[in-house]
């Protein structure tokens, strides 16, 4: 039985990963920062797996050491990890960008997704094997205008994943990553920081990927034979062509 590692398992793609991931019964270990959701989590999908909860923010570097060190024995081995958590802040022409939502982009979606694999890398390599998945976006793809900080953040998700894939490959470890455009969670609320109705009307008008796409494909990419490795996957609602260009109703 495998055991995939989860990050920003509490809500919207992680949290529909951990529900796809537990129906071809790997286990999993939920991280996030909202310890009640991923003890509901836990509560269901216990049903099918063994799963263990971690409660942690990505960004607090010894916090991520050592919770991912204390991790029980049954859960010591990782065959999966998924660097999901994530957070877009602000959505403002770069000379007008707060310096406050830069850092804490930069701290989770990029040094926050280092310090995990970091601590997760040695058991990896004792092992001989592994598979870690990036969630990138299609803004680390290509520049959109406001997208700045956070295009930038994605651009190193896009970055890191080939870096991974290279300086892993000698130790037998699969590396891809998969790069959701509009996909409809809590990711604009975060960016507008609670604004609802500016949220909503980001996926108005079209049919936006949900969470559950990206977990379908992320099953899809773990479950292939060890041989074969999905290096970079670029997926996008069908209303969609760019990171600008939307066909609305
Ligand atoms: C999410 C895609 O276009 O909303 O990372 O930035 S987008």
């Amino acid at each position: 039985m495998k055991t995939a590692f989860i990050t920003g398992a509490s809500s919207g793609i992680g949290k529909a990963t951990a529900r796809a991931l537990s129906r071809e019964g790997i286990n999993l270990i939920l991280c996030g920062r909202r310890e009640e959701r991923l003890i509901e989590l836990k509560k269901e999908l216990s049903k099918r797996v063994a799963v263990y909860t971690l409660c942690f923010d990505v960004s607090k570097k010894e916090e991520v050491f050592e919770k991912i060190n204390s991790l029980p024995e049954k859960f010591s081995e990782i065959d999966i990890l998924i660097n999901n958590a994530g957070n877009a802040h602000g959505l403002d022409p770069i000379q007008d960008g707060n310096i406050e939502d830069w850092d804490t982009m930069l701290d989770i979606n990029v040094k926050g997704l280092l310090y995990v694999s970091k601590a997760i890398f040695p058991k990896m390599i004792n092992q001989g094997a592994g598979h870690i998945i990036n969630i990138g976006s299609t803004a680390g793809k290509e520049v959109y205008p406001n997208g700045n900080v956070y295009c930038a953040s994605k651009y190193a998700v896009d970055a890191l994943n080939q870096a991974m894939r290279l300086d892993l490959n000698k130790h037998g470890i699969k590396v891809g990553a998969v790069n959701p455009g509009l996909t409809q969670t809590e990711f604009s609320e975060v960016r507008f920081k609670g604004d609802t109705e500016k949220a909503k009307g980001v996926y108005e008008d079209f049919t936006p990927l949900r969470p559950e796409d990206i977990a379908d494909i992320i099953r899809f990419v773990v479950t292939r034979p060890y041989h074969v490795n999905i290096a970079d996957l670029v997926v996008m609602p069908t209303a969609q062509a760019n990171s600008v260009t939307v066909n609305k109703d």
